[in-house]
């Protein structure tokens, strides 16, 4: 019996990829290092500080512990001024009647994000009430890959990690929710995403009946 819906949140619920974009590539530009938008695709779903790294491997330079903490603060400064654009029509199609659906259902729903910066997005978003809980970079320790995030949005909708669906768009969250023992529907690019038990272009083409249907759940 699903319980539980739980939403990454770029690219599932708003876009702020370009954003996160815009701002690794100011402070990249301004280091002389090597960055691009086929670089930035592996940061999705990717915390900071590892994002960071990627783009360190990329261009083989070494940080201290303390650089890596400044750089990845700067970003962070960039991204944060861009995230003033943000108005609720920034929504992605489909989701808000979606949330609207599950609750009809009596679904509890949650937001597991790598970000740092996810209730402020939701909070520019208008879509803080939408969720029963939120579970972000500050909740736990391990980033996607690991299973925590969405292990912790589980414990905090009181419900078993079988009775949860995630929806995800990065290889990284597919692979968290796994092996946390979820079933993940893939949204965005979706050839990319071959583990995902459903795919779908975004939240604005799954019908809750259907979705039902296609796993295997009484409706
Ligand atoms: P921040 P998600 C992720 O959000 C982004 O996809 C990823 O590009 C970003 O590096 C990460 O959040 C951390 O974000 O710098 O704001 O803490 O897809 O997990 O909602
Ligand atoms: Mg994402």
């Amino acid at each position: 019996m699903i319980r539980g819906f739980i939403f990454d949140l770029d690219g599932v619920i708003t876009d702020t990829a370009e954003y996160h974009y815009l701002a690794w590539k100011q402070l990249s530009e301004e280091r002389g290092w090597k960055f691009s938008r086929e670089l930035n695709e592996q940061l999705r779903g990717v915390s900071r500080i590892d994002s960071l790294q990627i783009i360190l491997n990329h261009n083989n330079v070494i940080l201290s512990d303390k650089d890596k903490e400044k750089y990845a603060n700067l970003k962070n400064s960039y991204y944060t001024a861009l995230l003033e654009k943000i108005t609720p029509s920034d929504l992605l199609p489909g989701v808000k009647e979606f949330l609207l659906t599950l609750r009809k259902n009596n679904i509890k729903t949650s937001i597991a994000s790598a970000s740092k910066n996810a209730r402020v997005v939701l909070e520019k978003l208008k879509a803080i009430d939408l969720f029963d809980n939120i579970s972000d970079g500050n909740s736990v320790e391990n980033s996607k890959p690991a299973p925590d995030i969405f292990i912790h949005a589980a414990g905090s909708l009181g419900c078993k990690v079988k009775e949860c669906i995630v929806v995800e768009d990065a290889e990284a969250g597919v692979r968290a929710a796994l092996k946390a023992g979820m079933r993940v529907i893939g949204v965005n690019p979706v050839e990319e995403l071959q583990e995902a038990t459903l795919k779908y272009k975004g939240i604005y083409q799954i019908n809750y009946e259907g979705l039902l249907e296609c796993l295997g759940e009484r409706i």
